[in-house]
């Protein structure tokens, strides 16, 4: 017999869900994930997404594995896929409706801090990103010195000079504002920023169009996912950035490929709010 999964997206960056709350480790290695993720050999997903006991007196404990089988801090889109989950798992537990346990909130650990994700009755999840990292050194990357923030430096990448911005939301982000988002040549220059020598650990890259300075249109090319749909940690990043480079609000919209998300970094606390969907879409056993 296999192990029992569910899938579920946030505007389309999708993932497949694993109840692990038996146990402190996941129940697949990095190379299962990958077979797992596969679109054509696998069940398709951009990553794979463990509930896993609380830790430290929090709910529960999230761990990621992209769909390289890299493992990376935080995931914006996944944890409210997990959110979802766990009230989906508590409610099949208890037998209600998921909806009769709804508004509720949970403090998950995550490798990037603790996170706070809250269901509201309609649905909709809003999620307390903590605080974003400005300094080279947490984000990390080599393009300034180490207590020095990136805002707007000049980075040469397949030939060109671009203006980028690094934000880390406990993962690392490269953000460039161009003039039209649809003329970025994704594929092929998506994989030269990730890989740039001045980001140790490599970086998700987005380009971004400033419609409005309420309303950002974004594509992205994860580290170890490549082009996904949508990034909660990304367009968190983005904002923040906009407001660093001073060309957008403090909350605004941010327009993926596959919808809206808001996004608010709070002059109040400095944290950064994210809200969005997050759909289940099918559940089964996998014999891979
Ligand atoms: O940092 C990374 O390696 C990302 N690929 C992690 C996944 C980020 C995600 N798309 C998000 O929404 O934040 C899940």
């Amino acid at each position: 017999m296999g192990i029992e999964f569910i899938k579920y997206h946030g505007l389309g960056n999708d993932f497949i869900l694993i109840d692990n709350r038996t146990s402190a480790e996941p129940c697949l290695t990095p190379e299962q994930a990958v077979k797992w993720c596969d679109r054509h050999f696998g069940i398709g997903a951009d990553g794979v997404i463990f509930a896993l006991p609380d830790q430290d007196g929090h709910d529960y404990t999230m761990r990621i594995f992209n769909s390289d089988g890299s493992e990376p801090e935080m995931c914006g889109n996944g944890i409210r896929c997990l959110a979802k989950f766990l009230v989906d798992l508590e409610a099949a537990d208890a037998n209600v409706s998921s909806e009769s346990l709804l508004p509720r909130s949970y403090k998950i650990h995550t490798l990037a801090g603790v996170m706070v994700p809250k269901i509201e009755a309609n649905g909709q999840v809003t999620v307390d990103m903590g605080q974003p990292h400005l300094l080279a050194a947490e984000i990390p990357t080599t393009l300034a010195a180490a207590d020095q923030k990136v805002i707007a430096q000049p980075l040469e990448v397949a030939g060109q000079t671009w203006d980028v911005t690094c934000v880390s939301m406990g993962n690392p982000h490269c953000i460039t504002f161009v003039e039209d988002v649809a003329a970025i040549a994704l594929e092929t220059i998506g994989p030269k920023f990730e890989h740039h020598a001045v980001f140790p650990q490599r970086t998700n890259t987005e380009f971004i169009e400033v419609v409005r300075r309420d309303y950002l249109k974004m594509r992205v090319w994860e580290r170890g996912a490549g082009i996904t749909l949508a990034c909660g940690t990304g367009a968190c990043a983005v904002l923040v950035a906009g407001v660093l480079n001073g060309i957008c609000d403090r909350r605004a919209t941010i327009e993926l490929p596959g919808g809206p998300l808001e996004i608010e970094w709070s002059e109040l606390d400095q944290r950064v709010y994210m809200t969005g969907p997050a759909e289940m879409v099918f559940a089964g056993q996998s014999s891979i």
